[in-house]
């Protein structure tokens, strides 16, 4: 049988030359395991007799408690060596400059119809919503534009494939009416006219969509800004006062310049078109202004009476303007945007600048 003492100086060293916590596991089986060197000896004591038994039993207990408490002293090193290292490499260097947080932004076209209604709100306007999608009788006929009339052709329209579910009474009991994409705000007039005695003073801001071929200032979606003031004496010169006042505020321009110009649009009698001198180059002609001077930003009109009609009301002794005119399109000049289809890219290097 060997020598414990020998036994005990091999073990003593390979434990203490353990190099990692596993290494020392398995030197740890190697010794004191199930078939372990010590193990081996404890397990043969029983075939020695009783004198040899009693001396060497105790010699290999003492060996025992001693490997244990070798291991456990190495097993404590290993580990807090180890913790040592994993915190030296996950050190955090505190001086080292922080990584800008970005911050989110509001959209432009949130700005400046936020813009848009705070100045009309100032005005005693109030803003309405209305449906995306609607139906052929709002969107054209109760604006006097007929089926078949030519007038139709001024709004190249996404039709919807479902004729289901019109049986409202704000249908006109007109069910099976086909459905569309709104191509203009202007329908929200007569909804809002059915539903409540004049006198008017709102605006619709809102989103609306046109089949038509994209180019660096037409969209297939945009959104546009709807104004109707009814009431017993509204004039024109009440309309250039309004649409002078807001563009002047949008624009932060002192003294702006309003022409109208005679125009058509079915729902208005007479009809203008808006044209503003051009706040880019102050009327020294430039290519946003296409070397006019002018800009066209909005199409108006003093509200035509058979719209008054189709919204159930007696057009005899009232009477008000309508206006409509693109946000995008505003936002493109106070801001030199020179492609509306920016607004949709979502390019943080766009989006940054607002
Ligand atoms: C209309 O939509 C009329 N509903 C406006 C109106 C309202 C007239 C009330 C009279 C009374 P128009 O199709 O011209 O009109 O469009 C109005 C504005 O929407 C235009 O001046 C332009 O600024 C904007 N717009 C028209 N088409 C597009 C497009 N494809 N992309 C972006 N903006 C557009």
């Amino acid at each position: 049988m060997e020598s414990i003492k020998d036994l005990i100086r091999e073990a003593r060293a390979e434990i203490q030359k353990a190099p990692t916590d596993r290494a020392l596991g398995d030197t740890e089986v190697k010794w004191l395991g199930r078939k372990g060197r010590l193990t081996e000896i404890l397990r043969n004591l029983k075939n020695l007799s009783e004198r040899e038994r009693k001396a060497q039993g105790a010699e290999a207990n003492r060996a025992r408690i001693e490997l244990e408490a070798l291991i456990r002293d190495r097993r404590i090193e290993l580990r807090s060596a180890a913790a040592k290292t994993e915190l030296a490499r996950e050190r955090i260097d505190v001086t080292l400059p922080g990584r800008a947080l970005r911050h989110g932004r509001m959209h432009p076209l949130t700005r400046a119809l936020d813009e848009i209604r705070g100045i009309f709100e100032q005005l005693g306007f109030s803003a309405i919503d209305g449906p995306e999608i609607e139906t052929e009788w709002y969107n054209f006929d109760a604006l006097n534009i007929p089926a078949d009339h030519p007038a139709r052709d001024m709004w190249d329209t996404f039709w919807l494939r479902s004729n289901q579910n019109l049986k409202s009474k704000n249908e006109k009991g007109k069910s099976g009416q086909k459905l569309l994409l709104r191509t203009h705000t202007s329908p929200v007039q007569v909804r809002y006219m059915e539903k409540h005695a004049p006198p008017y003073r709102i605006i619709v801001p809102g989103k609306v969509y046109r089949y038509e071929a994209t180019d660096a200032s037409h969209d297939v979606e945009f959104h546009q800004v709807e104004g109707l003031m009814v009431d017993r004496d509204i004039s024109v010169a009440h309309f250039k006062h309004v649409i002078r006042h807001f563009f002047e505020r949008y624009f932060g321009a002192k003294k702006l310049s309003v022409v109208l110009r005679p125009s058509f649009f079915p729902f208005t009698e007479p009809s203008f078109e808006v044209m503003v001198n051009c706040i880019q180059c102050d009327a020294k002609r430039c290519a946003v202004c296409k070397r006019t001077g002018w800009l066209e930003v909005a199409g108006a009109g003093m509200v035509h009476p058979n719209v008054f009609k189709n919204a159930g009301l007696n057009p005899k002794g009232l009477q008000g303007f309508a206006f409509g005119f693109g946000v995008e399109r505003l936002a493109m000049l106070k801001y030199k945007i020179p492609d509306i289809r920016l607004f949709h890219s979502s390019d943080p290097r766009f989006l940054k600048q607002f």
